[in-house]
């Protein structure tokens, strides 16, 4: 291993020496065996979009300038990171689609074992949406929410904008996304319209392009929008709840069962279940009976709506394996390592893939559908028990780390805890400190984590330092992990780390909300899908204001990058104005025009832009140098 540290997670660098001892390899290990990596991918230069390639450009200038078609180093890197952001866009398309789909069907009156929870937040979205649901019986506006949902991926039209994305910015955002080209009609026929324009002797313009890629984030941005408001309807408005996080929260004497990947259709069911089945489990020999765990997003689902606790992020999923304690892992789709299947061969674990479209060799597969959900559910937790008879408890390792987590702010959670200090008019205190500078800006965590860089380590670096200088933070996906694991999802946290002004208002905020304290120093908002929701949150206090998104002192940090979703949000976080934060070098510097375009010209385009810096305290002062813009803007 390299001189840099692995992690900063107690439970990682507990079990990696074991791992190493047993011989089993994990991330870390290919990682180091990727290494020199290949310096033209790193710079973006790289172009494999036709056969008569690969081609790659000569960063020093000697060799070659062009691809064989012509193609330059600005076309090629645009070209690449567009493709990598319709990706993303694809892959939070399809969850939103597939929510969107099972509330048609549940609309529609098919037998399906999910129901309408919030019946509310179903007609407050309609009248969003402009569909009059007044009067109307609940089953038929899930059926109108789900087609005007719908429409947004089938929509033929491409000067009616998506409904998702126009029904939730600030009306000049929209103007400006329409002004600009950028605003989706379709989120489908966006993503195809990139790989098409992307396609070998199409749009070689890399700034045509790029704005092309910004119409690309904005489809995520819907699909996401749209996933996230329906999955409350089905699943319930996550409000606080204490939980924890870190491989510690396994059970030695339970079956373990961790729920991977991202969409809570399955995971929902197979947390259901497991109540029910508990009994079988105690049968078999575990003590405590079935103990579910998250990991990555599903984890969040889950962990936000039920209190479930969380067992890792991204990149410790294969260490969950490692313990020796984890009975089945249950995955469905996204950020799930293949090697996973592999390390089934050293231990006694269940590695069950759920989605059609994706399979992990090795694994088994059980096909999930909506409605057969509850005997796919079945079926895994019974799979689990018979795995857990035949668990080696000599192989059992269960690092005794875990932290306490208060999870669950939704954008309606935190509406709910403010309009405690002011019932009339909820947003008045927030938008107060802000303006008094108590608070001094909003910064909103979102991404992977990627080893290039520690794990975990930008996350809590960044964050410390944010909350000295009294910012306001919100976290998601796998940054909100890395906040839980190590414990800055806590009023401790918030004891310890806060700026005096900071601490008085979450104080302030945390006493009337009935949590006894403050609240806690990073607030979780959920999965990365529920990135919208800091969004809802940030356009409202726009509205309040009357300024755009862009005027706002709220900033946007992905210290540790990884994933084409990852680029997709980001993107889509600098296209609504905010100043966005990488930690990890993108893909793109082999094009300095591309390298300019993302990072200084596209301010003057939409207010925001990227900010690039890997040196995590300096990436602080940079965060809170914009906020002092965007401060200065505001006169404030
Ligand atoms: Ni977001 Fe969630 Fe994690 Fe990155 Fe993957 S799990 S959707 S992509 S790695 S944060
Ligand atoms: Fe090379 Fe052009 Fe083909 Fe890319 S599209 S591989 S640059 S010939």
């Amino acid at each position: 291993m390299s001189n840099m540290k692995t992690s900063i997670d107690p439970a990682v660098n507990y079990l990696l020496p074991l791992a190493q001892k047993a011989g089993i390899e994990t991330a870390w290990d290919r990682f180091e065996a990727m290494k020199p990596q290949c310096g033209f991918g790193e710079l973006g230069i790289c172009c494999r979009i036709c056969w008569k390639g690969p081609c790659r450009i000569d960063p020093f200038g000697n060799g070659p300038q062009k691809g064989i078609c012509g193609a330059d180093a600005d076309t090629i890197v645009a070209r690449n990171l567009a493709r990598m952001i319709a990706a993303g866009a694809a892959a939070h398309a399809e969850h939103g689609h597939h929510v969107a789909l099972t509330l048609l069907e549940i609309g529609e009156g098919h037998a399906l074992p999910y129901k309408i929870k919030e019946e509310k937040k179903l007609r407050n979205i309609a009248e969003r949406l402009n569909l009059n649901p007044e009067g109307k019986d609940i089953k038929q506006v899930a059926k109108e929410v789900a087609l005007a949902s719908l429409e947004d991926f089938s929509r033929q039209k491409s000067s009616i904008p998506c409904n998702w994305a126009k029904e939730t910015l600030t009306a000049s955002r929209v103007e400006k996304l329409v002004e600009l080209g950028v605003m989706p009609h379709n989120i489908h026929a966006t993503i195809a319209e990139i790989m098409h324009r992307t396609h070998v002797g199409c749009d070689a313009d890399a700034v045509n392009i790029l704005l092309g890629g910004l119409k690309g984030a904005l489809a995520d941005y819907t699909g996401m929008y749209l996933s996230t408001e329906l999955s409350d309807v089905l699943f319930g408005i996550p409000e606080p709840v204490v939980t924890a996080a870190n491989l510690g929260v396994l059970k030695e004497d339970a079956v373990n069962i961790a729920v991977h990947g991202h969409n809570p259709l399955l995971s929902e069911i197979v947390c259901d279940l497991a109540i029910k089945m508990n009994e079988e489990a105690k049968k078999a020999g575990a003590k405590e009976g079935i103990n579910i765990v998250g990991i990555c997003c599903t984890g969040n689902e889950v962990m936000m709506r039920r209190g479930i606790p969380l067992a890792t992020n991204y990149l410790s999923q294969e260490l969950a394996l490692v313990t020796g304690a984890v009975d089945a892992i249950v995955v469905d789709v996204q950020c799930i390592m293949p090697s996973l299947a592999a390390l089934k061969e050293c231990f006694h674990t269940e590695v069950i893939t759920t989605m059609p479209g994706n399979k992990i060799p090795g694994a088994t597969h059980l096909e999930f559908s909506e409605e057969t959900a509850l005997e796919n559910a079945a079926k895994i937790i019974k799979l689990a028990i018979d795995a857990y008879k035949r668990r080696d408890r000599s192989k059992v390792n269960i690092p005794d780390y875990k932290e306490t987590a208060i999870v669950g702010f939704s954008a309606e959670a935190v509406l709910a805890a403010l309009s405690k200090v002011n019932p009339e008019d909820p947003l008045k205190p927030l938008i107060d400190n802000i303006v008094n500078g108590n608070i001094l800006g909003i910064a909103l965590f979102a991404g992977c984590n990627n080893l290039r860089v520690t794990q975990d380590h930008n996350f809590t670096t960044i964050a410390k330092e944010l909350a000295r200088n009294n910012v306001l933070m919100l976290a998601t996906g796998c940054g909100a992990g890395a906040f839980a694991k190590h414990g800055l999802m806590t009023q401790e946290a918030t004891e310890a780390y806060a700026g005096d002004s900071l601490k008085e208002v979450l104080t302030v905020i945390g006493e009337a909300a009935g949590l006894n304290g403050p609240l806690p120093l990073v607030l979780h908002m959920g999965s990365c899908v529920d990135n919208t929701r800091a969004v809802n949150l940030a356009v409202a206090v726009a509205n309040k204001l009357g300024v755009d998104l862009d005027k706002l002192p709220v900033v946007a940090s992905a210290p540790e990058a990884m994933a084409e979703k990852a680029v997709a949000i980001g993107t889509w976080a600098v296209t609504l104005g905010l100043p966005t934060h990488l930690g990890i070098v993108p893909q793109v510097i082999g094009s300095p025009l591309v390298t300019e375009v993302l990072t200084e010209k596209i301010k003057d385009l939409v207010g925001g832009y990227f900010m690039v810096e890997t040196d995590p305290k300096k990436a602080a002062v940079k965060l809170v140098a914009a906020i002092k813009e965007r401060r200065e803007g505001l006169g404030i």
